[in-house]
């Protein structure tokens, strides 16, 4: 940001949504089953079934961004349409959905910035071993040339692997997420080779997209000590080397962290699966580092779940979202400005947002005041984070749409648009028309006249004018 306080000229403004969390049409066009599709139905739970319709009702959708100023959209590619039993043969009609939706944003000044991989993995792959077989590393590869080789001449931002830590530890060690197994050792083999995958699949991108800039989304968590006692700060610096830098090291440095490694080898035995020339192809040259940003741990010294560490429940006085996450902005700039100062690369953040559930009240209007100062506090932090000296290409809010939240259901909602699952209707809410006016200004505005009540008040009582900045 500079002086008058506007970010850099062709800053990218959007949403970010992921295939099966807004697609829904899961039977459509040749899909075959995800890993997600089959666990939410094996335990009874919510599922993509329908979701937002998003498949058939994209252009609308599209328009809709348009309408909000968003110059971006983060979307993601669904492997199980692609290429729906994970290798061999490509399915032309999950394709061509892709290559007109990026067509359609193109028409409408958006740039579509594709994820490779959110999650929903082929079932006929999980039963071959999912991320736990290595040759699931060759199947991404294949795959990501198809996606490559038909809409790369037009996507400008590939992104590659989300979350791999999400993945690796509900998906694996608790259980919370598709496929559902606790294994410590399980989850952080199943982490290396969704890493191996982020690397192949930046070789490929290398060979095929020299012109495209990519990166992967890491769910990143700012991890402060409880106390200064050095206890507490040891604790703390080791749950941050399994939050990020097991993730950041080999990714930007080509090495896992000694700590960690230290750590992991003793709770679990060697890290054989970790084979000479790994490291080389994940840290192939990233162009951009994806940030996913909620909020912050608070980590006193205490073992918990067998791990060194125990991650201290909201603080009292500090704001949560109404899933009970702290809404930090002041971590999201020391996160940003940390990341600058260890790694320094560019960062583009693909991920920030929270749950707020208001829906439309009798006058139609969707009055998500939580939204609206917690967005206006992040890019607050944000926009400091870039007078720091932190190199930011652009932020993606989480989420375009009310969406499925995984395990959570439909239960908590991420959108700037309310979404009526059962009609499908779109309601565009209080944040997005703030967003949309940020956007218009390339600046961070005051959100008072996008709050209803005195003065820009809050949900929490904090004033909203544009110096609140968090705690
Ligand atoms: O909805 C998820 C998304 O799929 C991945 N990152 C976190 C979001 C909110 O939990």
């Amino acid at each position: 940001m500079n002086a008058t306080g506007t970010f850099p000229a062709g800053f990218l403004w959007g949403a970010a949504t992921s295939s099966y969390q807004v697609e829904g049409a899961v039977d459509a066009d040749g899909r075959a089953p995800s890993i997600w599709d089959t666990f939410t139905a094996g335990r009874g739970m919510d599922s993509g079934a329908v979701a937002c319709d998003h498949y058939h009702r994209w252009p609308a959708d599209a328009d809709l961004m348009a309408g909000l100023n968003l110059n971006a959209y983060r979307f993601s590619l669904a492997w199980p349409r692609i290429v729906p039993q994970g290798t061999g043969a490509v399915n032309r009609a999950g394709l061509d959905h892709y290559d007109r939706m990026v067509d359609g944003l193109l028409e409408r000044g958006i740039t579509p910035v594709p994820t490779l991989y959110h999650w929903d993995l082929p079932q006929a792959l999980q039963d071959r071993g999912g991320w736990t077989a290595r040759t699931t590393t060759e199947a991404f590869a294949e795959y990501t040339e198809v996606c490559l080789d038909t809409l790369g001449d037009r996507v400008p931002v590939w992104l590659t692997v989300n979350e791999p830590w999400v993945v690796s530890v509900l998906g694996y060690r608790l259980g919370l997420h598709a496929p559902g197994e606790r294994d410590l050792r399980t989850s952080l083999l199943v982490a290396h080779h969704l890493l191996l995958a982020h690397g192949v699949a930046m070789e490929r991108i290398r060979e095929r997209c020299p012109d495209a800039r990519a990166g992967i989304p890491l769910s990143l968590f700012p991890n402060y000590p409880v106390s200064a006692d050095p206890a507490d700060v040891a604790a703390a610096r080791g749950s941050e080397g399994y939050t990020n830098r097991w993730y950041l090291d080999p990714v930007l440095r080509g090495r896992y962290p000694a700590d960690t490694w230290a750590l992991f080898e003793r709770l679990v035995g060697p890290l054989d699966f970790v084979q000479p020339g790994d490291l080389d192809l994940i840290g192939t040259r990233s162009d951009l580092l994806g940030v996913n940003y909620y909020t912050r741990r608070r980590i006193a010294a205490a073992e918990q779940d067998g791990l060194p560490w125990r991650v201290l429940p909201a603080q009292e006085g500090v704001p949560v979202t109404e899933s009970g996450w702290e809404d930090v902005p002041a971590a999201f700039h020391d996160l940003l400005v940390g990341l600058h100062r260890e790694y320094d690369v560019p960062l583009l953040i693909t991920e920030n947002g929270g749950v707020w559930n208001a829906g439309p009240d009798p006058d139609g209007r969707v009055r998500d005041h939580g939204r609206v100062r917690a967005l206006h506090g992040h890019l607050r932090a944000l926009s400091r984070a870039v007078d720091d000296g932190a190199r930011v290409l652009g932020y993606l809010h989480w989420s375009l749409l009310d969406n499925l939240e995984w395990a959570e259901g439909y239960a908590q909602r991420f959108g700037l648009v309310h979404v009526d699952h059962a009609t499908q209707r779109r309601t565009v809410k209080d944040s997005a028309r703030y967003y949309a006016a940020v956007i218009a200004a390339n600046r961070v505005l005051d959100p008072a006249g996008h709050l209803d009540g005195p003065a820009g008040s809050s949900a929490d009582g904090s004033p909203g004018s544009a110096g609140d900045d968090g705690p």
